[in-house]
């Protein structure tokens, strides 16, 4: 089994319910083994959008990168994910941060995300379930990273979300 982390977000519709539904959805292939609070966050990238829900999670699998990937964005539309502009408005986008201490550059997969050092709305939810986890590239830990960031804006939304018993 590989220890993975993934960022969630949405900006459209039910947002709260959105985060669930992907949770219960993610529950079915991954064990998942921590979940942050939900954050609500100011648009980066495209800021003339509304404001997104984030969280991260944590999970277990025996599923490769690509396989993972595969999976994931096949979640994505089976919620009702439709093909955006990019960093733009969306119902919900699943992204993969790590996997295990793997650097993946393929066309299809960027391990880690690219962009998650300049990203506190993924820096700070992460922070709250893997702040010892060490960046494999930069070589420092998320807590160390959420640090350089400016949060602006951010701001707790929702406490984590209970996971459910394994069984
Ligand atoms: N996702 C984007 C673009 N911009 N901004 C925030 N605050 N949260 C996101 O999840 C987000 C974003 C593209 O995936
Ligand atoms: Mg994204
Ligand atoms: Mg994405």
């Amino acid at each position: 089994m590989q220890t993975i982390y993934l960022g969630l977000g949405t900006n459209l519709g039910d947002r709260t319910a959105n985060l669930q539904a992907a949770i219960g959805g993610l529950s079915e292939e991954l064990a998942i083994t921590a979940v942050s609070p939900i954050y609500q966050t100011p648009p980066w990238g495209v800021t003339d959008q509304p404001d997104f829900l984030n969280l991260c999670l944590a999970a277990q699998t025996n599923l490769s990168p690509n396989d993972l990937l595969t999976f994931i964005k096949n979640l994505e539309i089976e919620l009702g994910r439709e093909p955006a502009k990019r960093w733009g408005p969306r119902l919900i986008d699943i992204d993969l941060l790590f996997y295990a201490n793997e650097i993946i550059e393929t066309e299809r997969l960027s391990i880690p995300h690219p962009h998650l050092p300049e990203r506190a709305f993924v820096l700070r939810p992460l922070a709250d379930i893997a702040p010892e986890f060490v960046h494999p590239v930069l070589g420092e830990t998320i807590a160390t990273l959420a640090a350089k960031v400016s949060d602006e804006g951010i701001r707790p939304y929702l406490p984590a979300v209970p996971l459910e018993p394994a069984g």
